[in-house]
């Protein structure tokens, strides 16, 4: 288990410096954050890149995300350009080494909260989900939005003139049900995994969050059955998982430990991201920090998992509180997220010693 530390690139308030001081951290898991999705990555870049991190003595590990155009999970016309590109891209990464490539295939919205600083007790905050705040809404309710202009509804992140912008994919993708999205990733897959293998490079999908459909969009990677049918769509083991515990957790069907050592048997886990959630009613839940004890989900647990299966890859802790008056991108300060990896490694340190008694 090798523990890393999502970092924003240089504009991130987060300086190398301070990551470097997390006790047992191995690197950084990063992009290029200024591509626009789609286009090829430089190797020129890269390199400047990786030299820039190693100044500081950290590697580069994982590269979270080289994201996937929506012409890929459209399926339209455009989709071999970008397709070709990204493989592009992934020979351009395997010149920089890189062993691992974290992507996710949720239409148009990537990671989606009701609330970003839903405020704790004990006066942090935290990033929340509740569907009811969404209103059921659907694209036809968005496009209508758009179109008379009501202000009645926000999404954080996601200004009312941004989704004016969006007007046209909405309209895409009224027509894309589950099984033609599935259809489109396995299209993708087919060609990009064997480009990965020739690289050496190790793909894992990562999951929908929340996990299941929001404004009547597919959502297809939320569970172990649809996660199965992902790993068998290209049988190759480059072809694999971001095992995201609070973003599969919500689902409270899925039993985290057990898809561990059910995809870890499989070799098909190529990155982990571990952190907790308080689960509410059903699709509501908050994030906590990443101790047992505050969450639904028992991180001892996931970590013995890690360790039975002998996992050897990256792992980083996921989002985090707002802590000390700390400011900071919501859910990626500094202080929550280095309690959460020093917490990690106190237990991975427990469930090893265990195991050698
Ligand atoms: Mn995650």
């Amino acid at each position: 288990m090798k523990m890393t530390f999502r970092w924003y690139g240089k504009n991130d308030k987060i300086p190398l410096k301070h990551i470097a001081q997390i006790p047992g951290i191995n690197g950084v898991v990063t992009s290029l954050m200024d591509v626009p999705v789609g286009e090829v990555w430089q190797i020129s870049e890269l390199m400047e890149l990786k030299k820039y991190v190693n100044s500081y003595g950290l590697n580069l590990e994982v590269i979270e995300s080289v994201n996937v155009h929506e012409s890929i999970k459209l399926g339209d016309r455009q989709r071999d350009k970008y397709i070709q590109n990204y493989k592009e891209t992934l020979v351009n990464l395997s010149h920089i080494d890189i062993k691992t490539v974290c992507y996710n295939f949720m239409p148009i919205f990537d990671w989606t909260r009701t609330d970003l600083a839903k405020p704790l007790k004990d006066g942090s905050t935290v990033l929340s989900f509740d569907d009811k705040q969404l209103k059921n809404l659907t694209l036809d309710d968005l496009l209508g939005i758009i179109k008379n202009g009501s202000k009645d509804v926000s999404i954080p992140g996601w200004e009312l003139d941004r989704l004016d912008i969006m007007e046209e994919l909405f309209k895409q993708y009224k027509n894309i049900s589950e099984e033609d999205l599935w259809d489109n990733l396995k299209y993708f897959l087919n060609e990009v995994i064997p480009i990965a293998d020739e690289c050496d490079i190790n793909m894992g999908i990562h999951p929908d969050d929340p996990p299941w459909s929001i404004f009547g969009l597919p959502r297809i990677i939320t569970c172990k059955k649809n996660l199965q049918r992902l790993v068998d769509l290209v049988d190759n083991p480059r072809n694999g998982i971001t095992l995201c515990s609070g973003s599969l957790g919500p689902n409270g069907d899925n039993n985290i430990p057990d898809l561990i050592r059910h995809f870890g048997a499989q070799n098909r886990i190529h990155f982990a991201h571990v952190r907790n959630i308080k689960s509410l009613d059903k699709h509501s839940f908050y994030e906590t920090s990443h101790l047992s004890s505050d969450g639904s989900l028992d991180l001892y647990e996931i970590i013995k998992a890690y360790n039975e299966i002998g996992f050897t890859g990256c792992v980083r802790p996921d989002h985090g509180r707002m802590i000390w008056n700390e400011k900071a991108m919501p859910g990626y300060g500094l202080y929550d997220r280095a309690l959460g990896i020093a917490y990690l490694n106190g237990l991975y340190e427990a469930i090893q010693k265990e195991k050698n008694v």
